[in-house]
């Protein structure tokens, strides 16, 4: 089977002239509302923006299983979690598994991985790796190395996911061959514990509130009302919001428990202590606010939700600044002629939109990804693409690129003739979703669908309920339509294209009559 597939490689490599590298960067629950490409109203991303400006953004890009490690699988293999076998954040990767940085390898790339692995299984398929355990943390952080020895850093993640990845870019790899490296950072995952110097920048600001923030469950479905997603309800303070303790054990509705306490302490003293006087001071002031006030219900919540923005945004300005280090090495080497550039997350995240945080969800907020694209001379700068295109699609575009025929069970579509212009749309018309994870750690109740460009079809299948939504007219799926007799026509047609779907892509896993 490899063998036939390198014939094929070298074969297709031959008519294409010198392969060009791959940095593929993904970040962690990265909303692109908090990329200036996408969105100007929260955080400037100058370095992420460079990516934009000088290649393509995609407006339009999803994910087919809004979760962590079922993401990384699905990048890995082009397929989604029914195929790959990683449905939740549980499940071991399957490493004897053909996989993009093996197709890479056989056709000459050298491949590598530094930062978040989250596949609960050892890396495969990359000459060079070295990954974090599990979720990671951002300071005193580990890493994992090809020894299976585990090695405490005193850098910040963010940082020290970098300067690995130069490092190797420099000094460790074969500059005679192209490279595909991924790097993924932790940042800006749960706890976020930003960088000081950001911290103290963004803690200074004041963040618009989506419109959506105080919206309540009255008029909503079962799996709304069951998610506990919530910025006031399930955001626990004294990990989340870094309030010092000591501040808010005398505000009864605030009081955290001694787990709370124990896992708070335990970060905070992870950070190196010049930063961590200054941080505790901005945090202490916070909790000095919630004694002054005792804010209940709105008045919290509007408290939560800027102290939630400030570190998270913070989180994402040290994640900017490593891909301006990157961009900067590969202009100053000249490797910037021949390389091709992702930026991308592992999905949305929800900052604020219906009160919550984290993601799960097949709404718009969750289900969909940044994607921006830069590829020196092959890509027209500053070029923005409407078409539906899906994380499935990644491997297989990757693979055009090099010049490999992506094998036929991968289940995503080359974007390879949309980024080099040649053609606008791709030839399918709707995406696949399934969410199985539940109740861990957000009870989000399993689901299925179709978004096509207008529609979305939506099936929670334990609880039985249907929703279906107007994008164009409703972008932020706030109005259920699917008892509305106008669009019953368009809602029994998407019921029969979900069957159909689900069974083109071999999901045999039932649901339920879907009626
Ligand atoms: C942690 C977070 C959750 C998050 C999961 C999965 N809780 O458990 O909010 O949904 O990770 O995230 S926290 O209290 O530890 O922050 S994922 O990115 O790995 O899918
Ligand atoms: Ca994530």
């Amino acid at each position: 089977m490899l063998y036939r597939l390198a014939i094929l490689c070298l074969l297709s490599i031959s008519s294409q002239g010198q392969q060009p590298n791959i940095i593929y960067i993904m970040s962690d629950d990265h909303d692109a509302d908090a990329i200036s490409a996408y969105n100007k109203k929260l955080i400037a991303t100058p370095n992420m923006d460079r990516i934009a400006k000088d290649g393509i953004r995609f407006t339009n890009c999803f994910v087919g299983n809004s979760i962590c490690s079922p993401v990384r699988a699905t990048v890995l293999t082009g397929q989604h979690s029914h195929s790959n076998g990683i449905k939740d954040n549980r499940t071991p990767f399957d490493g004897s598994k053909i996989t993009l940085p093996k197709l890479l390898k056989e056709a000459g790339y050298q491949t590598a991985i530094i930062g978040k692995w989250h596949l609960h299984s050892l890396p495969t398929g990359f000459d060079y790796w070295a990954v974090l355990p599990g979720q990671g943390v951002y300071y005193s952080t580990r890493l994992i190395n090809m020894k299976n020895d585990t090695v405490r850093y005193n850098e910040y993640a963010t940082s020290l996911i970098t300067n690995q990845t130069l490092s190797w870019l420099r000094e460790q790899r074969d500059p005679a061959k192209p490279f595909f490296v991924m790097m993924h950072h932790k940042a800006p995952h749960r706890n976020w514990v930003p960088e000081l110097k950001w911290l103290e920048v963004l803690s200074k600001k004041k963040f618009p509130e989506p419109p959506t923030l105080y919206a309540d469950t009255v008029g909503k479905g079962t799996a709304f009302k069951h998610q506990r997603m919530s910025i006031l309800k399930d955001m626990t303070l004294c990990i989340d919001l870094k309030i010092d303790p000591q501040y808010i054990m005398d505000i009864p509705h605030l009081r955290p428990d001694s787990n709370e306490i124990r896992s708070y302490n335990s970060f905070m003293n992870s950070i190196p202590e010049y930063q961590r006087i200054k941080m505790k001071t901005i945090f202490a002031e916070r909790g000095r606010l919630l004694q002054k006030l005792k804010p209940t219900g709105k008045e919290l919540l509007k408290l939560k939700y800027q102290w939630y923005m400030q570190d998270y945004l913070a989180c994402i300005a040290s994640v900017d600044e490593s891909v301006g280090q990157i961009l900067n090495y590969l202009d100053e080497s000249g490797l910037s002629e021949n390389t091709m550039i992702i930026y991308t997350s592992d999905q949305g995240f929800y900052l604020g939109e219906n009160g919550w945080f984290d993601k799960r969800f097949m709404y718009d907020v969750s289900m969909q990804t940044p994607l921006l694209i830069k590829w020196k001379g092959k890509i027209k700068p500053g070029s923005v693409n409407t078409s539906l295109v899906q994380n499935i699609d990644f491997a297989p575009t990757m693979l055009d690129v090099a010049g490999v025929i992506a094998p036929v069970w991968m289940q995503g579509l080359s974007l390879k003739p949309i980024i080099t212009g040649r053609q606008n749309e791709l030839s399918r018309k709707e995406l696949y979703y399934r969410y199985y994870e539940y109740p861990i750690d957000h009870y989000v109740i399993p689901h299925i669908g179709l978004r096509e460009k207008q529609f979305k079809l939506i099936y929670f299948y334990t609880a039985k309920e249907w929703e279906f939504y107007d994008l164009k007219n409703d972008p932020q799926e706030q109005k259920n339509l699917i008892r509305i007799p106008k669009y019953q026509a368009e809602i029994e047609r998407m019921k029969k294209k979900l069957v159909e779907t689900k069974s083109q892509y071999k999901d045999t896993e039932p649901v339920g009559e879907m009626k």
